[in-house]
C-alpha cells in the first residue's frame, strides 16, 4: 500500500481494515531499512498507529505535526510522499534521520535535539492567531523528553494562554535508558491506576458519545469529568497547570486513537478551550519482539540480522572512547571518594554506564537537562565533590549559560567530558559536535584539551581530577581507540604540560598545529610534505586553551608560516586563538586554518564528510602546498621590501 500512498490524504480513503495492514506494512518497512543501514528503530515502531491516526485526522501539512526529537520520525516520512527515497535514509543526499524543513513541508519544525516541540507548538499556534488562521497544531513529545527544562517553560506559557493546541505525550517509559526522576514516576502512577483508569474510560466514551448534544449535557460531562479526576488524581499536574490532561489511552489501538483525535478536533475551541494534553501509552519496538525485549539496546542500531537479531560486529576490535572514558573514570572513582559522575539521560554514549555499573550511588542520571546537569555540578564543585559531566558535545550547546555564570564566573573545577565532538557522520547537523571549541574557547578561565589518542585521553582524565582554577573540558570524538589495548592508568611519561603543545617532528619552514583525533590526517600530510622536499614541524595542540605565550612565541617564530587543523568550525576555534595570539604579540606569519567552514555540515559517512569539508589528508595536503608556495613568496617578497 505505501507505494501508493503520495501523501496522507490517501489515508482517508482507506479502510480501517487498511489502514491496520499499513502498520504491519510501515513496520516491515522500517525494521527491513534499518537493518540495512542502521538507524532508529524502537520509537518508530512504537508510534507506527499513533502517526496514521494523526495524519488520518488531521490535515497536514496546514495542520502542523511537530515531532520532538525526530527520531521516531520513520513513519511520518513514509507517509509523506518520502517512500520511494526512503532507502537513501541518513545517506549523503538521502533523507535525512530526522525531520527537516529543507526535506519535505510535512516537517513543520527541524528537530534532533530534545524538549523543542511543545515551545515550537505554542510558537506556531500564537502565529496562527495572530494571522487568524484556523490550522491545527500538535506537537508530539516523549516521556523522555518531557525531563527537559524547556518542555516545561512551555507548559508554564501554554497553561495561561488561550491557544488551541495540542500535546500528545507519547509515553513508552523510557528514555534511550530507562526514564528517570519525578515526573517519569508521576506517569507511572497515572498508568497503574486501576480504579481512575476505568472511570475515566466511561467517563470518555460518555463524553464522546453525548458531546454533539446541547451545551447542557456538556458541562455537566465535563463536570463528572472533573470530579473523577479530583477524587482519584487530586492536585493532577497538567490539569492545574491549565491544560486539558485526556488519556492515558493504549496507543495501538488505531480506532480508538483515531475516535479521540477526532473528537478533540472537533471539540477543541467550542467546548474544549484552550491547550490539551492526550498522554498516549505506547510500547518501544511495538510489533517487533526482538527490540521489544530490549528496547534500550534497539534505540538504535547499526546493520542487523532480521532472522537472528543479530548486530553486525563492528569491523574494528579496537575498544570505543567512551568505553575508556568510562574504565578510566572507575580507576578514578575507586581512588577518590570525592568523584562523582554526571550524565544527561545518556549513559551509554558517554562511557558513564560502566560507573554506573560500578558505583551506582555516585553517578547521577538527570534526565535529558543538560542545563540543569551543569549547575547540579556547580554546586556539587562549591562543597568539593569533584563532578565529572559527561555530555556530547551537541548537547552541551544547551548548557552555554550555566558553563559561563554557574561554573566558569564561579572558578569551579567541574571537569566537562564531551563526547561526539567534532563531525558525527550520518546523524548529520543537528549532531555534529563542530562549536564546542568556539563556545568554550571564549569563557575566561576555561581549560580545553583535545587528546589525539586514548592514551592522550586517558591522561587527560587523570590531569582533570587534579585541575584547580576554574573548569576544564574534554573534547573527544566519536569513535575507537587507536590500538587495541589500553591502560587506564595515568601516563607518567607522556609529560602534558600546560599549553604547551607536543611536538612530534621537528622542522623549520611549516608549522603545522594539529587538534585532537586529527593527527592522523596530519601526520600523512607531514610525510607527503616531506617527501616533495619541504620541512614542516607537526605539534599535536593537547591544549587549545590556555596557550603557553613563550612555548608558542618561539615555535612560531622559528617558522615561515602557520598550518592549523582542526575538526571544529573555523570561526573562533583554535586556529582563530593562534591568529589572535600573533595579532597579540604583533607576529605577522602567514596563517591558514583549516577546519569547518561557515555552513552547517550536512549528514554524510564521516570519510565522505571529511572530503566534502576539505578535512580529508590528500585535500589537507593541497591546501598545504598551495599554502606554501603562497607563504614562501609573500616571505621572500616581505624581505624584499625590508631590504
Ligand atoms: C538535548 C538532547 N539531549 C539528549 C538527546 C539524546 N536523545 C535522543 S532520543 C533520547 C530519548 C528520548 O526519549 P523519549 O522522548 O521518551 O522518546 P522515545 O525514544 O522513548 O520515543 C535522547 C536522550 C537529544 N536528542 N537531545
Amino acid at each position: 500500500m505505501l507505494e501508493k500512498i503520495d501523501s496522507p490524504k490517501n489515508l482517508k480513503n482507506l479502510s480501517k481494515e487498511e489502514l491496520h495492514e499499513l502498520c504491519s506494512e510501515i513496520r516491515n518497512v522500517i525494521v527491513k531499512q534499518v537493518s540495512k543501514t542502521g538507524g532508529h528503530l524502537a520509537s518508530n515502531l512504537g508510534v507506527v498507529e499513533l502517526t496514521l491516526a494523526l495524519h488520518y485526522v488531521f490535515d497536514t501539512p496546514d495542520d502542523k505535526i511537530i515531532w520532538d526529537v525526530g527520531h521516531q520520525a520513520y513513519p511520518h516520512k513514509l507517509i509523506t510522499g518520502r517512500f520511494h527515497q526512503f532507502h537513501t535514509l541518513k545517506q549523503k543526499d538521502g533523507l535525512s534521520g530526522f525531520p527537516s524543513r529543507k526535506e519535505s513541508a510535512y516537517d513543520a519544525f527541524g528537530v534532533g535535539h530534545a524538549s523543542t516541540s511543545l515551545a515550537a507548538a505554542m510558537g506556531f499556534a500564537v502565529a496562527r492567531t495572530l494571522k487568524q488562521q484556523a490550522n491545527r497544531v500538535v506537537a508530539v513529545i516523549g516521556d523522555g523528553s518531557l525531563t527537559g527544562g524547556l518542555a516545561y517553560e512551555a507548559l508554564n506559557n501554554a497553561g495561561v494562554s488561550e491557544e488551541n493546541v495540542i500535546f500528545i505525550l507519547n509515553d513508552n517509559t523510557m528514555s534511550i535508558a530507562p526514564n528517570v526522576g519525578a515526573v517519569s514516576k508521576y506517569l507511572n502512577h497515572i498508568i497503574a491506576n486501576p480504579i481512575y483508569n476505568k472511570l475515566k474510560k466511561e467517563v470518555w466514551e460518555f463524553t464522546a458519545k453525548f458531546h454533539q448534544l446541547g451545551e447542557g449535557i456538556r458541562k455537566i460531562v465535563q463536570k463528572v469529568d472533573g470530579s473523577v479526576k479530583n477524587l482519584f488524581l487530586p492536585g493532577e499536574l497538567f490539569e492545574d497547570l491549565g491544560i486539558r490532561y485526556f488519556g492515558p489511552i493504549n496507543g495501538h489501538n488505531l480506532n480508538d486513537l483515531i475516535k479521540i483525535l477526532n473528537h478533540l478536533k472537533d471539540a477543541q475551541g467550542s467546548y474544549i478551550k484552550g491547550p490539551c494534553l492526550i498522554h498516549v501509552l505506547t510500547e518501544k519496538g511495538h510489533g517487533w519482539d526482538t527490540a521489544v525485549k530490549d528496547a534500550y539496546k534497539w534505540h538504535a542500531s547499526t546493520p542487523f540480522d532480521i532472522k537472528t537479531g543479530k548486530k553486525k560486529a563492528s569491523i574494528t576490535d579496537r575498544p570505543g572512547l567512551a568505553k575508556i572514558v568510562g574504565d578510566t573514570l572507575c580507576s578514578l572513582f575507586k581512588d577518590n571518594q570525592d568523584c562523582v559522575g554526571i550524565t544527561a539521560a545518556m549513559p551509554d554514549g558517554t562511557g558513564m554506564e560502566h560507573v554506573i555499573n560500578e558505583y551506582p550511588e555516585r553517578v547521577f542520571d538527570v534526565g535529558i537537562a543538560e542545563s540543569y546537569a551543569v549547575t547540579f555540578a556547580a554546586g556539587l564543585a562549591c562543597e568539593k565533590i569533584k563532578p565529572f559531566v559527561a555530555i556530547y558535545s551537541t548537547f552541551l550547546q544547551r548548557s552555554l549559560d550555566q558553563i559561563i555564570h554557574d561554573v566558569a564566573l564561579q572558578n569551579l573545577p567541574v571537569v566537562f567530558i564531551l563526547s561526539h565532538s567534532g563531525l558525527v557522520g550520518v546523524d548529520g547537523p543537528t549532531h555534529h559536535g563542530t562549536f564546542d571549541l568556539t563556545y568554550l574557547r571564549m569563557i575566561p578561565d576555561m581549560t580545553v584539551l583535545a587528546p589525539s589518542d586514548e592514551i592522550e585521553l586517558v591522561n587527560m582524565i587523570h590531569l582533570a581530577y587534579k585541575h584547580t582554577g576554574g573548569p576544564i573540558a574534554i573534547r573527544y570524538p566519536k569513535g575507537h581507540a587507536l590500538h587495541s589495548e589500553y591502560s587506564v592508568a595515568q601516563n607518567t611519561d607522556l609529560n602534558i604540560k600546560k599549553g604547551v603543545p607536543h611536538i612530534i617532528h621537528q622542522g623549520d619552514d611549516l608549522l603545522i598545529l594539529s587538534v585532537g583525533f586529527m593527527k592522523q590526517a596530519a601526520l600523512e600530510v607531514y610525510h607527503r610534505l616531506k617527501k616533495d622536499g619541504f620541512n614542516p614541524t607537526l605539534a599535536d595542540a593537547r591544549y587549545v586553551k590556555p596557550l603557553d605565550p613563550e612555548k608558542y612565541q618561539q615555535l612560531i617564530e622559528a617558522h615561515k608560516a602557520v598550518l592549523t587543523i582542526e575538526e571544529s568550525m573555523t570561526a573562533g576555534g583554535y586556529g582563530s586563538g593562534i591568529s589572535e595570539f600573533m595579532a597579540a604579540h604583533n607576529i605577522q606569519k602567514p596563517i591558514k586554518h583549516i577546519g569547518i567552514p561557515d555552513t552547517f555540515a550536512v549528514h554524510a559517512r564521516l570519510s565522505e564528510l571529511h572530503s566534502m569539508l576539505g578535512l580529508d589528508a590528500d585535500s589537507i595536503y593541497n591546501n598545504a602546498k598551495e599554502f606554501m608556495s603562497f607563504a614562501l613568496s609573500s616571505v621572500s617578497q616581505l624581505q624584499k621590501a625590508s631590504n
